[in-house]
């Protein structure tokens, strides 16, 4: 950071000549993932901009992305995230998917367990009274970087002992010979609230995307109700289509 090139006359406002400059900076690798940027006061006297200025620059890199702050540590240069071209058409699991491109997968659990139903498991289950369900909640990382937040909600009758999926909860079904061979699947828009963006390490309001998913058994009965949250940033979902008869 210095005070040259600093232009008040032709090349825009200074906090975008400041972002410009910071996005040039990590574009060419000379800030990298996970830099700290010294506080806005020495930036300030660094570069002679106001702190007016250097926070609205700072402000505009964090709001797309580039850069991630931290309550009480500063601001950083945000991980960088490979985006995953992700197939729509095919009934696979997060572990068969990152296996495939030869990915490490890890999930850290938020929760896992037997519980009395909420009224939308009822609905979507197509559970009885009395009936309970099975609830697996885990961030999905991949290669160590968190992608997704999942919580999937299965008929105890399918999945009495949740305890029992470590890892891939669809090999264990498979086990069983409970495997879903179809879904139905929706896809949102959603931004990040602040407990499912630092679960996914991202910034605040980040753009995710919602993904509900509802799978079946050959007989018609549903497998599992599954809610998750992928990183935005993260994702391409694609999708082959025909022409319409
Ligand atoms: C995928 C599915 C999820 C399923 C999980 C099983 C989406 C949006 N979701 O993440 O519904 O429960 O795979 O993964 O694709 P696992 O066998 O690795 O536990």
């Amino acid at each position: 950071f210095s005070p040259d090139g600093f232009d008040e006359t032709g090349a825009g406002p200074l906090y975008l000549q400041l972002h410009r400059r910071i996005a040039e900076a990590i574009g060419s690798g000379r800030l990298k993932p996970g830099d700290s940027l010294p506080p806005e006061r020495e930036m300030a006297a660094l570069t002679g901009l106001s702190r007016v200025t250097v926070r609205k620059g700072v402000e505009a890199l964090v709001a797309s992305g580039q850069l991630v702050q931290r309550r009480g540590s500063g601001t950083f240069v945000a991980p960088r995230v490979e985006r995953l071209e992700q197939a729509l058409s095919l009934l696979t699991s997060f572990t068969e998917d990152m296996e495939r491109r030869g990915k490490t997968v890890e999930s850290f659990w938020l929760a896992r367990g037997l519980h009395a139903p909420a009224p939308e498991e009822v609905m979507a289950l197509g559970l009885g009274a009395g009936d309970r369900v099975a609830r697996l909640e885990r961030v999905r990382t991949s290669d160590g970087v968190p992608l997704a937040i999942e919580r999937a909600s299965l008929p105890a009758s399918i999945l009495p002992d949740p305890e029992a999926v470590t890892r891939s909860l669809y090999a264990v079904l498979e086990d069983r010979g409970l495997r879903p061979v179809r879904a139905v699947q929706r896809i949102s828009a959603a931004n990040l609230g602040q407990r499912d963006a630092d679960l996914l390490n991202v910034p605040q309001g980040v753009a995710g995307l919602r993904i509900e998913r509802l799978s079946y058994l050959p007989s018609g009965k549903v497998v599992e109700f599954t809610r998750s949250l992928y990183r935005g940033d993260a994702y391409d979902f694609a999708v082959e289509l025909k022409l319409a008869p």
